[in-house]
C-alpha cells in the first residue's frame, strides 16, 4: 500500500500562511514528520487561495522546500498544467502528477507530460459531466484513461486510476460504487493500472473521521486499492494498512509486521 501524505496542502492554515509569508518552516516540518510516520510520497497542493498566475511559482517553492527536508518524491496536486510542469522541472527523482481527468483535451496535455518527465500519473474517473454515480460508469472512464496510457506509451503500472471518493454524509450511495469500481478497474487491462483515492474525502464534515477513514481504506484495499492520499499522522490508519496487506497476502506475515511496513 503506497501511502501519499496529504498534509502539504494550502487548504491547511499553517501551509497557507507558510506560502503567504514565504516561510518554509511548516512545509519542512510536515515533510519530515510525514516521512517519519510512514508516507512514501508527499502530496503537494498550493491550496485554494493562490491565484492561477502565482500557482507555478508556489508549486516550485513547495517542491523545493519539501525535498530539502525529506528524501521522498512528491505528488504534484493541481488543476493547473503550468503549476504541474513548474513542479516537475525542479523535482528530484520520480514525481507523481495529480491529476488528469478523462477529458480528451486534458489527457492530451498530461499523458505526454508524464512520459516526458518519466512521472507517474493519477487519472480521475470523471469528465466535464462530473463524477459518475455507478461503478460501471466510473470503470468506463477508467477505460478511457487506460486507452490513452497505451496510446502515449505510459506503462500501465504508472497510471493510478482514482474512482473519486466522496463524503459519506453527502454521497453515501457512492461508497459501495467506488469499491466495486476499484474491483472492475483491476480487470480492465493486463497488467492493470494501479488505483488510488483521496481517502480523507470520505469523512469530510462527518463525525468519527478517523474511524470512517480507516474502515473505508480497508474495504477498498480488499477490492484492489493500491495507494491512497492519507493522513499518515493517524497511526492506527497506517497500522490498519499494514495489517490489511498481511491479511490480503500482499505482504509476508512476520511478528513485527507493523515495524516492517513502516521501514519500507
Ligand atoms: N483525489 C486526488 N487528489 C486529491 C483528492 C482526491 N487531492 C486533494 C484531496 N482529494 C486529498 N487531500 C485531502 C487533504 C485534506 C482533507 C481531505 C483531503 C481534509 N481536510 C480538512 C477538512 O476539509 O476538513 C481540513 C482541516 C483543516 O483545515 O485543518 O479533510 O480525492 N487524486
Amino acid at each position: 500500500m503506497l501511502l501519499i501524505g496529504e498534509r502539504i496542502n494550502g487548504m491547511f492554515k499553517d501551509i497557507k500562511e507558510a506560502i503567504l509569508n514565504k516561510d518554509p518552516a511548516a512545509v519542512e516540518y510536515w515533510a519530515k514528520r510525514q516521512t517519519e510516520k510512514g508516507a512514501h510520497i508527499l502530496d503537494v497542493n498550493t491550496g485554494p487561495t493562490v491565484s492561477k498566475e502565482d500557482q507555478p511559482a508556489v508549486m516550485e517553492w513547495l517542491v523545493k522546500a519539501a525535498q530539502a527536508a525529506s528524501p521522498l518524491p512528491c505528488c504534484l496536486d493541481s488543476t493547473n498544467p503550468d503549476a504541474i510542469e513548474a513542479g516537475l522541472k525542479v523535482h528530484k527523482g520520480r514525481a507523481m502528477i495529480n491529476s488528469t481527468s478523462a477529458d480528451q483535451w486534458k489527457m492530451d496535455i498530461y499523458f505526454p507530460m508524464a512520459v516526458k518527465y518519466n512521472a507517474m500519473l493519477i487519472g480521475l474517473a470523471m469528465n466535464e459531466k462530473g463524477v459518475p454515480k455507478s461503478a460501471a460508469d466510473r470503470a468506463a472512464l477508467a477505460m478511457e484513461l487506460i486507452v490513452n496510457a497505451d496510446m502515449h506509451g505510459l506503462p500501465m503500472p504508472d497510471l493510478f486510476v482514482d474512482p473519486l471518493a466522496l463524503p459519506a454524509n453527502v454521497g453515501q450511495d457512492h461508497g459501495p460504487e467506488v469499491i466495486e469500481a476499484i474491483r472492475q478497474i483491476k480487470t480492465l487491462a493486463d497488467p492493470p493500472p494501479r488505483t488510488t483515492m483521496g481517502l480523507s474525502n470520505v469523512s469530510q464534515r462527518c463525525a468519527e473521521r478517523h474511524l470512517l477513514n480507516r474502515t473505508y481504506m480497508v474495504l477498498c484495499m480488499a477490492a484492489g486499492l493500491d495507494s491512497a492520499i492519507v493522513d499518515v499522522d493517524d497511526e492506527l490508519l497506517v497500522d490498519a494498512a499494514a495489517a490489511a496487506e498481511v491479511l490480503l497476502n500482499r505482504d509476508i506475515y512476520c511478528d513485527s509486521f507493523l515495524k516492517t511496513f513502516r521501514q519500507r
